[in-house]
């Protein structure tokens, strides 16, 4: 219970700033030491990501019971997945039923925005404020659960006030159902969204005008429904299963072939790639070892994907538009259902911007450099300011009142993705300098709030004030994220990894692609060893 000092002012231990699946699991956890904890968050409801991101055809492409909690092995019993890969509105469902089961929704603020967050340094403690009052809400420890793909991005395009039909963004999309049926709509971009949501909107549309900037490598899902059989083998051996996915590079997906794409010969290889093909979704890119690392590795595997876009798609000049020219996973790929076969259907075009750029929207829709596209819709699948953006937002000050934002100016510097130097007892969820983003959300979210968690109870136990990151530690780290990810070939393309989708945002890679193992025995050393690298006082 919160110690109610006076009106305008509530204490807690913990505040928690979000309640999606990182807040929900942390708050859980300070929950059950006995902590005092707050959260907030901006939906109506639970559920992060997946409260927002209602657009048609969204669903996970890791594997629902991979993409579930593993904290509770009441929880894995009772819940059912129905399908292979769970849609959003049964990732939402699931999340609901957590914050009840575990009593989460009483220490939940809906429909508030955190407006700022001080470190007050003579209190040692983090002064929380909201857009719903003027009262104060101070804890010691503040634990940032925002997201990594929650801003949404919506691009400044000439003429966007002129537009006067309906727009959706994909991750902000309304509660209520959209009918596109008889509608004329366009959507803007070609990422995971987009490439999820093209085919059902084209099945409903009237008219769909697909706006490529830049065309995606995508593989199919090959979702299905769960047999019941299979879900009671999972269910029977979750544990080991979950061990196992943690020795994963990726904490999910099939194991990774050990071999190179170089060192077989042409039909090992393509039976290879027809293997992981016919598997489905992400698992394509461990295909061979060397996809993410070697040129002529990964165009082998470009090779094999345009094949399958020829397959599919029967107009041949559609073909040529379809086929990125980066590597294969330098923009995070994709893992669709029926995406490219949706090209075949006579409602449907692409409007491909190296032909015709979008030039400015108008009054009845989008204008490019050839025509007026006259719209009832427009969807923006334009993805998000990734990994700052929803921190940004925050008006967030440490010691000496420096603010997030100055401090992250020339890019994200975190140690191990969980804290910031200058920052005390603040901590980062799946923050810039972490692999979950690249990996398994939910493993990843688990182990960080399982590090949180010892770390606060570790400060308890010995009586510690505070605890943030060395500026030495932290720069070295920062250091290794970008060297690891200067020797994939992902950092050669305009990708969100690199802040590249976003104008003016500086070009540093932020996630950690060294592996979720190797990632989580770091920070399991830095605990073995004194909590080496930060600072405890
Ligand atoms: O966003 P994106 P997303 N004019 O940034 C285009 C996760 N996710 O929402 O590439 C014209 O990938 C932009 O073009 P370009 C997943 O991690 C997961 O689709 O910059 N076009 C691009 O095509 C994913 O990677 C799931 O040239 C503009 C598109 O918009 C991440 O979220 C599902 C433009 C944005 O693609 C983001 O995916 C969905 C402009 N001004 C998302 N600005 C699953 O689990 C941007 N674009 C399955």
């Amino acid at each position: 219970m919160s110690n109610k000092s006076q009106e305008e002012h509530e204490v807690y231990d913990a505040i928690v700033v979000g309640a999606g699946f990182a807040g929900l699991c942390m708050l859980h956890r300070l929950k059950t030491v006995g902590l005092s904890v707050k959260s907030f968050e901006v939906g109506t409801g639970v559920g992060g990501t997946w409260y927002w991101n209602r657009y048609p055809g969204a669903r996970c492409d890791v594997e629902s019971w991979e993409y579930s909690y593993g904290f509770s092995e009441e929880l894995e019993q009772e819940w059912n997945w129905s399908e292979r890969y769970a849609a959003q509105p049964e990732i939402l469902s699931y999340l609901e039923h957590v914050a009840e089961r575990f009593d989460l929704y009483d220490c939940i603020d809906f429909n508030t925005r955190v407006k700022s967050a001080t470190f007050d340094e003579s209190e040692t403690k983090w002064v929380i404020q909201t857009d719903q009052s003027e009262k104060r809400f101070t804890s010691k420890y503040c634990i940032m659960a925002t997201g990594c793909l929650s801003s949404a991005n919506i691009p400044k395009i000439e003429g966007f006030s002129d537009y006067q039909g309906e727009s959706f963004h994909t991750g902000n999309w309304p509660k209520e159902k959209i009918d596109f049926s008889k509608k004329k709509v366009g959507i803007i971009g070609t990422g995971s969204s987009s490439i999820q949501a093209t085919p059902i909107v084209a099945s409903q549309a009237e008219q769909l005008f697909v706006f490529q900037r830049t065309p995606n490598w995508s593989v199919p899902a090959r979702n299905a429904p769960m047999p019941a059989s299979e879900l009671d083998k999972i269910k029977a051996s979750y544990q080991s299963l979950r061990r196992e996915q943690r020795k994963l590079p990726l904490a999910a997906q099939r194991p990774p072939n050990r071999a190179s794409a170089l060192e077989v010969n042409a039909e090992q290889r393509k039976e290879a790639y027809e293997n992981y093909w016919e598997i489905g979704g992400l698992s394509f890119l461990g295909a061979f070892k060397d996809i993410a690392t070697n040129p002529e590795a990964n165009e082998t595997a470009k090779k094999f994907l345009t094949r399958k876009i020829e397959e599919t798609v029967l107009d041949k000049d559609l073909v040529k538009k379809l086929i990125p020219d980066h590597y294969l996973g330098c923009k995070r790929p994709c893992s669709d259902t029926g995406y490219y076969a949706t090209f075949n259907r006579k409602n449907v075009t692409l409007v491909d911007s190296r032909d015709e750029p979008i030039v400015r929207l108008s009054k009845d829709g989008i204008v490019s450099a050839k025509k007026e596209y006259r719209l009832d819709s427009i969807i923006f699948a334009t993805g998000f300011d990734a990994m700052t953006g929803s921190l940004d937002k925050i008006d967030i000050r440490g010691r000496n009142n420096l603010t997030l934002t100055k401090k992250w100016e020339a890019g994200p510097k975190t140690y191990l993705g969980l804290g910031t130097a200058g920052f005390p007892n603040f901590f980062v969820i799946a923050g810039p300098g972490s692999p979950s983003v690249l990996a398994n959300m939910v493993v990843g979210i688990e182990q960080h709030v399982d590090w949180i968690g010892d770390c606060i109870q570790y400060l308890e136990d010995n009586d510690k004030k505070q605890i943030d990151p060395d500026p030495s530690a932290e720069s070295e780290w920062v250091e290794h994220v970008n060297e690891v990810a200067s020797r994939t070939l992902y950092t050669g393309c305009n990708n969100w990894y690199l802040g590249a989708n976003i104008p003016g945002k500086p070009r540093v890679f932020m996630p950690y692609i060294g592996g979720f193992p190797k990632y989580v025995r770091k920070c399991e050393q830095v605990v073995e060893d004194g909590y080496v690298g930060f600072n405890i006082s």
